[in-house]
């Protein structure tokens, strides 16, 4: 299968650049440790954990932004409502 993405964003790009930035241990997953370093934005990121061990791994990381590419581009309609936090910077 030729998985690649025509897109401009270089996913596995970013994914480094997470990993880089909050693995700070190099163990190639973000502890609870880790994520105390997440800002507001990357707060959200908690969610990735899928199978709930508390840390988040590279495979984790990148099925959540998966996730988010598909919910981004498949731009199904309604979604909207609930999901914004008072979230206004400060
Ligand atoms: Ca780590
Ligand atoms: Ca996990």
């Amino acid at each position: 299968m030729g998985g690649g993405m025509g897109g401009g964003m270089d996913m596995s790009r970013i994914i480094d650049m997470t990993m880089d930035r909050y693995d700070t241990n190099a163990d190639g997953k973000i502890d609870t440790e880790e994520q105390k370093d997440f800002d507001e934005r990357a707060a959200r990121m908690t969610a990735a954990d899928k199978d709930g061990d508390g840390a988040i791994t590279r495979e984790e990381v990148q099925s959540y932004m998966d996730e988010m590419m598909k919910r981004f581009s498949g731009g199904q309609g309604g979604g909207e409502g609930q999901g914004r936090g008072p979230s206004r910077g400060n």
